[in-house]
């Protein structure tokens, strides 16, 4: 089912893991810009009619204007399934108390008498959330994103997710999914915009009369998405350009086939293109967890999506000679989500260096991690675990440094700054210290 890369034999190279011959997912940004470029310039110059052009022709369906009105919000809520409903509040609910946990408290050093640098924590001012529609409609994401940039305090929060053609109910065609809209009530968002893929990046980026620009904007999507993401970086800051979800599996003897099989299954259920890697010393466990998989995919729902995904270069068993050498291909892996199922998981995992998110043990399957654990489930993937960070509280915050030297402090060092300054030939640098002291100064203060 998966396919077997054995690297048992495989001689070490400097780093240790040839990351060449790990599976990975083909996610081309780069050649999305091209189509990206003209769409976020008609944004830029049309805002809203061009929106409602590009509803037309990307999700055919006619919108009037993209600002969801209060009345949809409140009637998407009062028509969620209470099940639902319940989920999502015990899923806010867990992550705030995670979430809460992150804030910053500003801190000051006195560097020395009479110099200090603090450090205080700002939340961006204005954040766009991006929540995908189509195929994937993901109210957990709207909890994933929104919980994390209330609780840093951000004051005015958009929301933006793609209208919907056949809204499976009598009032909510040219609306986003009614779930999301739902979520977005239950968290108090109020200002949601009918906008999908590149053209509602480029509405946060831009602005438009119906939608303020933002200084941020977060969120998964599709390749457009993150295409859009890296072409207007700079004008607005970005959380990351997120590419198809993956699950890491680091198990051994010990784990149970069905539940790694059921795990692998569960994150590849997203898109074909979703990656599913087996990392083992065990080819027993990774043959068991084969015939796991040929039993079980054929039952699930998306069994077609799964199978593709499983079947595509960016899956595949991954043997190992022992789980020391397990541990250094799943760090060069650096995978979005990754599973220790070994024997003392805890101990494992605590060794482990690159991932998104580690579940520790057969009881934290990723899916709960996905809606329910707390923790965040917009991960760094691709490989960028090995230097970025899920979406947190910090994602949202900037830390400004705020310097308070007075006159005895400045005169005590301005001999350091001078020195420095006319090492890089900056000379300009150094009279303005010297400045302070000129003008108004005992000479004997000028060092
Ligand atoms: N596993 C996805 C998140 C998600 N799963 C949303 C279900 N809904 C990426 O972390
Ligand atoms: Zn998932």
């Amino acid at each position: 089912m998966l396919n077997r890369i054995d690297l048992r034999e495989s001689p070490p190279v400097p780093g240790g893991i040839d990351r060449d011959l790990l599976p990975r997912a083909e996610f081309d940004v780069e050649a999305a810009l091209e189509k990206v470029r003209p769409i976020c310039e008609h944004v830029r110059h049309h805002g809203t009619a061009a929106l409602i052009e590009y509803a037309e022709r990307f999700e055919q369906v006619a919108i009037e204007r993209t600002r969801v009105p209060a009345e949809a919000l409140r009637r998407a809520l009062a028509e969620l399934d209470p099940a639902v409903r319940a989920g999502l509040e015990e899923s806010i609910r867990r992550a705030r108390l995670v979430h809460r946990d992150q804030r910053r408290t500003d801190s000051t050093v006195r560097v020395v008498p009479g110099g200090t640098v603090t450090e205080r924590w700002v939340p961006v001012e204005r954040v766009g959330l991006y929540v995908p529609g189509g195929r994937a409609v993901y109210p957990s994401s709207v909890v994933m994103n929104v919980v994390p940039a209330q609780e840093a305090g951000v004051g005015s929060l958009a929301v933006a997710s793609p209208p919907q053609r056949e809204p499976g109910n009598d009032w909510g065609a040219g609306l986003p999914h009614p779930t999301i809209l739902a979520a977005c009530a239950l968290l108090g968002v109020e200002e949601v915009h009918a906008a999908g893929g590149a053209q509602a990046i480029a509405m946060f980026a831009y602005g438009t009369g119906e939608c303020a620009p933002v200084s941020l904007v977060t969120g998964p999507g599709n390749v457009y998405v993150a295409a859009a993401k890296r072409l207007l970086k700079g004008r607005v800051g970005i959380d990351a350009e997120a590419g198809p979800t993956e699950i890491a599996v680091l198990a051994d003897d010990s784990a149970e086939p069905g539940l790694v099989a059921a795990d692998l299954i569960s994150q590849a259920e997203h898109d074909v293109l979703a990656a599913a890697v087996l990392v083992t010393p065990s080819v027993a466990l990774a043959d068991a967890v084969d015939a796991e998989l040929r039993a079980r995919v054929p039952a699930a729902r998306h069994h077609g999506r799964i199978a593709e995904a499983l079947g595509g270069r960016q899956s595949g068993t991954v043997l190992v000679r022992d789980l020391e050498h397990g541990l250094a291909v799943v760090d060069a892996y650096a995978a979005e989500h990754l599973e220790i199922m070994t024997e003392d998981a805890a101990r494992v995992a605590a060794r482990v260096r690159n991932a998104g998110a580690v579940f520790v043990g057969p009881y934290a399957p990723v899916s709960l991690g996905d809606y329910c654990a707390g923790s965040n489930h917009v991960l760094p993937t691709g490989g960028c675990a090995c230097h970025s960070s899920g979406l947190s509280v910090q994602s949202f915050l900037r830390g400004i440094h705020v310097v308070d030297y007075d006159r005895q402090a400045l005169a005590q060092v301005a001999h350091h700054v001078t020195a420095l300054a006319e090492a890089e030939d900056l000379p300009a640098h150094g009279a303005a210290v010297r400045a302070r002291f000129e003008a108004t100064a005992t000479p004997a203060a000028v060092p």
